[in-house]
């Protein structure tokens, strides 16, 4: 059976990826932090026993500040598979806690590197790149040869990792692989990125539990996915036979008022008279325009992504409605 070791499993990503892999007929380790409240309910639905006989997902403790862990974690699960999906993934609040990001989200990398070099060097790796590593591209497609302009802590981290992934590959001839990752939701999605923070707030003024949503940027242009799609690209960059990097996106752009349009128009909302400006959602240095050019993950493995932007914010949409319906009858009952 073959192992697989996820960082960041209790994020958005690692529980797609976990169940991906549970289906393929893995078996799955994850890494977790301890935290003063546990923080698993992305994955809980999954989880069984570790002590049955039957059990494929296993939780052992670590962190990317904590390159003993790492090194420990990998010499036990010995696995076939690391997925590097740790981070402060948070744009904004990487400009707030500038020097914590770039120690998780950069450094962190090249410790997972270290450590799979040193224990496990045959075993194939995958880096959570991201298309803020574009940042400050205008007005066109971007894809594999693009150069990278970051515009925040976070991307200038990404960056990092990602020439650290290529220098192990280059170096040490480890099958070390950078997704270059557009925007990807789902109803698992943080609260506090826009498309969900969007669709949360919608279903809320739609269930009168709440009148006004506060929003920054309302210009800025994204190429949205579905994540459920986007951790099947991660899994199949593994499976070829040389590492290599890759663009996934869906090729097409919307901006945050399309965005508001699809969402507050699944609930027959106009979002005008519940929107206002908030300028502490600014960030010092915005990335206006990002568009993906996914071609060669589709020549190289015939990856495409199936859920369209409307069908993703509708189904998010959907999924918000039924949490506020539910919110609002704990809240008359109490
Ligand atoms: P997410 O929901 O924010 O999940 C981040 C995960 O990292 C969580 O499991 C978190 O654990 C864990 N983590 C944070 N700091 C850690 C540390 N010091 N040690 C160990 N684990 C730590 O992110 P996501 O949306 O699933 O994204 C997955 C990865 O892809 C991230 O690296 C992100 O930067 C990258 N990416 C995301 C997108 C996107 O649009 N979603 C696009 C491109 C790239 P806790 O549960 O304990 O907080
Ligand atoms: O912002 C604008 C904001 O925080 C999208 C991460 O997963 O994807 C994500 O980073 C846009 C920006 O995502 C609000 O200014 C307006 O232009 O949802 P976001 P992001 O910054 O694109 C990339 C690919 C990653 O790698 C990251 O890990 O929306 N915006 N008003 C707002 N954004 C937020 N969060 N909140 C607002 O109120």
């Amino acid at each position: 059976m073959p192992k697989a070791l996820i960082t960041g499993i209790t994020g958005q990503d690692g529980s797609y990826l976990t169940e991906f892999l549970l289906a393929k007929g893995y078996e799955v380790h994850g890494i977790v932090r301890r935290s003063s409240s546990i923080a698993r309910e992305r994955i809980d639905h999954v989880r069984v026993d570790e002590h049955h006989p039957s059990a494929r997902l296993f939780l052992h403790y670590g962190d990317l500040a904590d390159s003993s862990s790492l090194g420990n974690v990998l010499a036990e699960v010995q696995p076939d598979e690391v997925y590097n999906l740790a981070a402060q993934s948070h744009v904004r609040v990487s400009f707030d806690n500038p020097e914590y990001t770039a120690d998780v989200t950069g450094l962190g990398a090249l410790r997972v590197l270290e450590a799979v070099r040193r224990v496990v060097p045959k075993s194939r790796f995958y880096q959570a790149s991201s298309s803020e590593m574009f940042g400050g591209v205008q007005n066109e497609a971007q894809s594999e040869s693009t150069p990278f302009h970051p515009r925040s802590p976070y991307a200038v981290a990404k960056v990092y990792a990602y020439w650290q992934t290529v220098n192990y590959r280059e170096a040490y001839g480890m099958h070390a692989s950078n997704g270059i990752l557009f925007n990807h939701e789902s109803p698992r999605r943080g609260e506090s990125f826009v498309t969900r923070k969007v669709t949360l707030a919608a279903a809320r003024i739609k269930m009168g539990l709440q009148d006004t949503l506060f929003l920054g940027n309302l210009d800025s242009r994204r190429d949205w996915g579905f994540a459920g799609d986007y951790v099947e690209a991660m899994w199949m960059m593994l499976q070829q036979e040389k590492a290599d990097d890759f663009v996934i996106a869906t090729g097409e752009t919307h901006s945050i008022r399309e965005l508001l349009d699809v969402a507050f128009g699944r609930l027959d909302l106009d979002w005008k008279a519940y929107v206002k400006i908030d300028p502490r959602y600014f960030r010092p240095s915005e990335v206006d325009f990002l568009l993906g050019d996914p071609s060669k993950a589709r020549k190289a493995f015939g990856w495409t992504p199936k859920v369209t932007f409307k069908q993703l914010i509708e189904m998010m949409t959907d999924a918000d409605l039924k949490l506020a319906e539910r919110e609002l009858r704990a809240k008359s009952r109490a």
